[in-house]
Parts: C-alpha cells; sequence; structure tokens
C-alpha cells in the first residue's frame, strides 16, 4: 500500500515537473487558439458593461491581455463572419456565402490560403473543433454515410471535430475528420431541407414531445431531435445524435485532448463554440443559474469553457506560450426561434452595450463584437479603441510566422500583428461591414449604402438599420447611431461611398 502510493505519488510529481519544462519550450513559436463565440453581444459579458449575468474566466482574460472596444466581425451573421476569418476576403465577394443549410456544399476554397494553411506551412499541428457552417463536398449533399469530404481536413485543418451547421439545424450529428461519430451502418442517415423524410416527428405535428417550444411564425418546428425541434429535416443516425446539453463540454473535452497531445509542438486551434447560439439549452449545472433565463445561463456556459481551456495551458506550463483570440461571429439576438426565456427575463440586460442593433443588422451592435487577445509575459494587459477584424487574423499571423502571403489570396486581411500585441495603437484605417446592404467605417465616419428594406426585422425584434437615403454616423460622439449626418456632409457622403465601390470593384483591400 505504501509503496503504491509512494509510486503514485512520485509519478504525479514527475508527471507534472516533465510536462511544466518540456511543455514550454523557450523560443518556440507560440500557439494560437482562436474561441470563437457564437452569437455572444459585445454587451454580454461583464468586462464590457454587462452587469446582469458575470463572465469571470473572459474578464480574467481581457484583464491578463488586451480589450478591444472597436474589434469586429465582418458580418452580422455566421457563415459570411466564419468565411472571412478563415479566407482573409471579405464574404460579399463570394456568392453563396450567406447562412447555409445543413446540407451545402463546401464554399472555402481548397485551392487558396487559409488561416490554418498558414499554420501549417509554419510546422504546426492544426484543428477546428466546434461549429462549422461553412458547408461540406464539393456539390449537392455530402454523403452523410461516407467520408465527408472537402470541408475542414482540406481546408487548412489537421484534425477536426465539429458538427456541420448551427446547433439548430440538421443534420445534429458530430464529424470527426471525414466520418460521423458513432454512426451505425444499419441507420443510415438523410438530411432533406425541402421536405419531409421518414416518419419521424416534427415539431409542427408533435409539439406534445418538445422540451423547448419554438417561437411562433420562426420555423424551429422540422425533425425533433433531443425534444427540439429543428430546421430541416432529418432520419436515421440514432445513435450518433447529440445531446445539446452535452455540447459545450464535448467540444472542451476535445479542445483540452488537442491541446495536451500537442502541448510540445506548436500548434494552432480553431475553437468555435455552440454558445450562446439557439436552441439555448444549457447543461443541468447552468440550467437556471442566471438572471436571464438560459440565454444567461448558457453565457455562463460559455464562460466556463474558457475558464477550462486557460486552466488546461496552465496546468500544462504553456499559457505563456499560447496566444488566445477570444470574439464572436456576430452581434447578439434574444429571440432567434425559440421561446428559452431570453425575452421574458431580458432584465434590462443589453447585450449589444450602447450600440443599436444586433445580430442581422448593419447597425453596429451587428459586427462589434467582443475581442480580447491575450499572450501573457508579452502582451501588456490594457484596452484598445484601435479598429481591428477577425479577417486580419490571417495576415497578421502570417506576419507573426514570417510567411509571405500570395498577392491573389486573403485579399482583405491587413497585417495589424503590432495593434492586436498591443504595440501600436493604429488599427485598420477602413473597413467594410455587411449584413443586407454594406457599410464602411474610415476613422470616426461610417457610411451606410442605402437599401430598400424594412427598419425593423420584426421576428427578432432588431432594428435593420436599413434605409432608402444614405446614413452617415460619427461614431467617436455618436456610437449609438441615432443622429444621420447625411444631409450636413454631402461630400463626405460622395467620398465614403466611392471608396466602398474601389473596395468593392478592385476586388482586395489589402
Ligand atoms: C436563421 C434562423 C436562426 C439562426 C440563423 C443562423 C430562422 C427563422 N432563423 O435563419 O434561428 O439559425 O439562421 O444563425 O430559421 S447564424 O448565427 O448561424 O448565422
Ligand atoms: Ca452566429
Amino acid at each position: 500500500m505504501h509503496y503504491v502510493k509512494k509510486l503514485l505519488f512520485t509519478a504525479v510529481l514527475t508527471g507534472v515537473a516533465h510536462v511544466a519544462v518540456k511543455g514550454q519550450q523557450k523560443g518556440q513559436q507560440p500557439n494560437v487558439i482562436i474561441i470563437y463565440a457564437d452569437d455572444l453581444g459585445y454587451g454580454d459579458i461583464s468586462c464590457n458593461g454587462a452587469a446582469r449575468v458575470k463572465t469571470p474566466h473572459i474578464d480574467q482574460l481581457a484583464s491578463e491581455g488586451i480589450r478591444f472596444t472597436n474589434g469586429h466581425a465582418t458580418a452580422a451573421t455566421c457563415t459570411p463572419s466564419r468565411y472571412s476569418i478563415l479566407t482573409g476576403e471579405y464574404a460579399w465577394r463570394k456568392k453563396g456565402t450567406n447562412i447555409l443549410p445543413g446540407n451545402a456544399a463546401l464554399i472555402v476554397p481548397t485551392d487558396r490560403t487559409t488561416l490554418g494553411k498558414v499554420f501549417q506551412r509554419s510546422g504546426y499541428r492544426t484543428a477546428c473543433i466546434g461549429k462549422w457552417h461553412l458547408g461540406l463536398g464539393t456539390q449537392g449533399e455530402p454523403d452523410w454515410n461516407g467520408e465527408i469530404k472537402p470541408g475542414p481536413l482540406e481546408t487548412g485543418f489537421d484534425y477536426a471535430f465539429f458538427f456541420p451547421a448551427t446547433a439548430d439545424r440538421v443534420p445534429t450529428v458530430y464529424v470527426e475528420n471525414h466520418r460521423v461519430v458513432a454512426l451505425d451502418p444499419k441507420d443510415t442517415i438523410q438530411v432533406n431541407y425541402q421536405h419531409k423524410i421518414g416518419n419521424e416527428p416534427t415539431g409542427k405535428e408533435n409539439s406534445e414531445l418538445l422540451k423547448m417550444h419554438s417561437t411562433p411564425g420562426q420555423g424551429h418546428n422540422q425533425t425533433i431531435v433531443n425534444g427540439i425541434g429543428r430546421i430541416g429535416w432529418m432520419t436515421g443516425g440514432q445513435r450518433a445524435r447529440w445531446t445539446d446539453e452535452s455540447l459545450a463540454g464535448d467540444f472542451v473535452n476535445q479542445a483540452q485532448h488537442f491541446i495536451e497531445e500537442h502541448r510540445r509542438q506548436p500548434f494552432f486551434l480553431y475553437l468555435a463554440l455552440s454558445d450562446i447560439h439557439v436552441p439555448r439549452m444549457p447543461d443541468t449545472r447552468f440550467k437556471g443559474k442566471s438572471e436571464l433565463g438560459y440565454r444567461g445561463d448558457v453565457i455562463m456556459q460559455l464562460d466556463w469553457s474558457v475558464g477550462e481551456i486557460m486552466k488546461t495551458l496552465d496546468y500544462l506550463g504553456i499559457a505563456k506560450n499560447t496566444i488566445i483570440v477570444f470574439s464572436s461571429d456576430n452581434g447578439p439576438v434574444l429571440d432567434d426561434g425559440y421561446l428559452d426565456g431570453a425575452v421574458a427575463q431580458q432584465n434590462g440586460h443589453q447585450p449589444a452595450g450602447a450600440m443599436r442593433g444586433g445580430k442581422y443588422s448593419i447597425l453596429e451592435g451587428g459586427t462589434r463584437v467582443p475581442f480580447i487577445v491575450r499572450w501573457p509575459g508579452t502582451v501588456k494587459p490594457g484596452v484598445s479603441g484601435a479598429l481591428v477584424s477577425q479577417v486580419d487574423l490571417l495576415a497578421s499571423f502570417a506576419a507573426m510566422l514570417r510567411q509571405p502571403l500570395p498577392e491573389s489570396d486573403a485579399p482583405d486581411s491587413w497585417n495589424i500583428l503590432s495593434t492586436l500585441l498591443g504595440k501600436s495603437q493604429q488599427g485598420r484605417s477602413s473597413f467594410v461591414e455587411q449584413a443586407n446592404t454594406m457599410a464602411l467605417i474610415k476613422g470616426d465616419w461610417k457610411y451606410i449604402a442605402p437599401q430598400r428594406g424594412p427598419k425593423l426585422f420584426e421576428a427578432v425584434n432588431i432594428e435593420s438599420g436599413l434605409d432608402t437615403i444614405p446614413q452617415l454616423y460619427n461614431l467617436k460622439n455618436d456610437l449609438g447611431e441615432k443622429n444621420n449626418m447625411a444631409a450636413a456632409h454631402p461630400d463626405m457622403v460622395k467620398e465614403m461611398s466611392s471608396m466602398l465601390e474601389t473596395i468593392r470593384s478592385s476586388g482586395r483591400s489589402r
């Protein structure tokens, strides 16, 4: 007994020492982890002012790094923002990059530099874990029961563990590399986005089976999986279906495993968490724990996930050699199709902070999101108001790794490495936002191109920011975009609209 105990004790001691010394080799290129939240608003984290929900781990990340107050996704929805972060190109340059159904073909080019390939070329091991939503296969539907490719492995990742689209879209299964995880070959998967297939209950016909109801008129009432109606119909793959309550834990486990396995070599991890996208169905540890309904609970869950990643780095002794970038793919929404308490229990919480608009909107709430960079010991903690975007990560990390970028690739990704690392307060001088129309930010000014459309997206209760007349705002004095100054500054409107046109027609802004 004594011997066993002693042996165990020694093993633990040497194990830890081993990890701490070996894990953090001097002069090694830093590991990079991008933690990409889904639909998290600027004001949803306490370091950006949220008072009704606490995010201690994200706050810690911010206090140990740089908290950017003018950091952007390129678009106000998921697919285009993710397209941009991985390709370094504005998504509006490429057709078919709006919100994809769950059976769409891959939209990321396989023959161009991607964020993952930048790291691969420098000898990093790369992984994509979490939500994909960039399509799979070449055309038509991918073969869910066979080899699912091309996908992440063909666009820069050595390893991938993900779900295909969104948590509210079928197929609700995990894919590891090219295969659905735990698929029973006798129970093949079929997916359809046009009409019902199979005879499984749907939210529309069997609402008595739902554990969370969809918002009337907002769809989400097709095949029921795990007591939740989804977008799209699916049949088969029973054993392979995920449990929503376990999504966060499953992705964190996979991430921890990847980090631990690659702790001795440089790695790049793109960790695209599903929180806080709908359906918001928190693990029991978080269910009912916030004052804001399930939406607040999954903010706590997201914060927990971030904390687990930070703890893993500490435990392995590689925190100082790991850059973490934390951000979100678009702004916030309360009711995105399910009655999960987000509206009923808003409790004064302002998910977009002081900004107008949110997900789907061209107003600042649409793309200005949490944006934190931490690199302990190298990046001096602070707050930065520099204009930075996720589209710049590709060129910036390429610069860090001294990778030349072909002229034709990543046409909108700017090298702002020194800004991201806090050595410069100067970010991009201009930036294009996308949500049903386009907007150009240049210095303190924002110009929104005229576009017909509803003023309010009623279903989600979010101001669209669309107008048939040009809009011009001074973001420095008017972050809430209340005072349209276009009529008073016709020259500025002319200058900015023609600059936007040049960026559009020239095919590049880098
Ligand atoms: C919308 C869905 C919404 C969400 C969104 C994609 C309806 C009515 N709404 O079409 O629930 O899934 O697509 O969100 O179907 S994103 O964050 O992936 O862009
Ligand atoms: Ca999203």
